[in-house]
């Protein structure tokens, strides 16, 4: 009978518990009307006089081994469970916010263009952003040894001369008249990209939206009357423009545009530099050459173009001084255009 006190009191010690409901099936199994230490006590009634004090000792200290035993496992399993509770949250508690995204103002200003545009009934094209010297330069009636070729605003690939990274989207519209006979009317935005050093009004990579319109006898106030409805459209309706004479190697003749100052409504500010006028992009008639090197016809057709910078339009409309702003993704900043659009 000692052995099996001294056995169960081995394994009364070792005995572990994860949950209540363990520790008192435990209970159950030693002190319970059926339990091993029960079983013991009954066991000891029948033991020989002579060994009844020694046995009994044991079987007391037995006893109150697993009480104890079981006393501490339910405590520990207690504490172990009000832990666990604590960690449970509170579900009065209010919740903590997910930040949204917004989109970014150089796509807010983009999209509001093409939008635009849309209205008129041009559609949208795209190309690629790495291009050849013809798609570029060439088919735009740009002259051999014109300064814009030059390796310091055109960034080359691979030391080849014939693959380059688009500085206008205007290959977008020599791809289209290539692809498709007029009428024609897209509008093209995209990525360019110039070698130059980056200040608060350059950049090296940005966004352009040029259009393309070539029809039979499209003429410049066609032109002038659908960047009057652009301007007030994008700057107000009581937006007005004005053309000064320019030059670009793909159009003839060609213009600037500017847009009364929205700001200071053409008094004269220091954002407009108290001009009153913003110049906000570039148009002119589509160069018979550049027609003719993409398989139009200039006899039978004419057309318009016009080009413009998405930093410099989300510039003027938003009231921004600073092009990097538009590329350090400062959500400080960008936070700001979350209700634009
Ligand atoms: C500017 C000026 C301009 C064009 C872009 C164009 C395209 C073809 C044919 C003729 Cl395929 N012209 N594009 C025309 C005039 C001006 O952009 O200041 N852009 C930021």
């Amino acid at each position: 009978m000692t052995g099996k006190i001294e056995e169960l009191l081995a394994r009364v010690e070792q005995f572990n518990a994860k949950t209540a409901a363990e520790v008192e099936e435990f209970r159950i199994r030693i002190l319970g009307k059926k339990g091993e230490l029960t079983a013991l006590m009954e066991e000891f009634k029948s033991v020989a006089p002579e060994l009844k004090r020694e046995l009994g000792q044991r079987l007391n200290a037995l006893k109150n081994a697993a009480q104890q035993r079981i006393a501490d496992l339910r405590e520990q399993v207690q504490n172990a469970a009000s832990a666990a509770a604590a960690h449970i949250e509170d579900k009065s508690r209010p919740g903590t916010a997910e930040e949204l995204g917004s989109r970014h103002p150089i796509s807010l200003v983009k999209n509001e263009i093409i939008e635009i545009f849309s209205r008129l009934g041009y559609t949208v094209a795209e190309g690629p952003e790495i291009e050849d010297d013809h798609h570029v330069f060439s088919a735009l009636n740009f002259a051999p040894e014109h300064p814009a070729r030059d390796m310091q605003d055109t960034f080359f690939i691979e030391r080849n001369p014939d693959i380059l990274l688009r500085t206008h989207t205007s290959s977008i519209q020599v791809r289209t008249m290539e692809r498709q006979k007029p009428p024609l009317r897209v509008i093209c935005p995209g990525r360019v990209f110039r070698n130059e050093a980056i200040s608060y009004r350059a950049h090296c990579i940005f966004h352009q939206v040029e259009g393309l319109y070539i029809d039979e006898g499209v003429s410049f106030a066609d032109m002038k009357q659908s960047l009057l409805y652009f301007a007030k459209e994008m700057f107000g309706e009581n937006t007005v423009i004005r053309l000064r004479p320019s030059y670009f190697p793909f159009t003839e003749p060609s213009a600037e545009v500017d847009v009364s100052c929205s700001l200071c409504g053409g008094k004269g500010c220091n954002v407009c530099k108290g001009t009153g006028w913003l110049e906000i992009m570039g148009c002119g008639m589509v160069d018979p050459n550049v027609l003719e090197a993409s398989g139009i016809d200039p006899k039978r057709y004419s057309g318009f173009a016009f080009g413009m910078g998405v930093e410099r339009i989300a510039m003027l409309k938003y009231g921004v001084r600073d092009l990097r702003l538009y590329f350090e993704n400062d959500v400080r900043f960008l936070h700001q255009f979350d209700s634009a659009l």
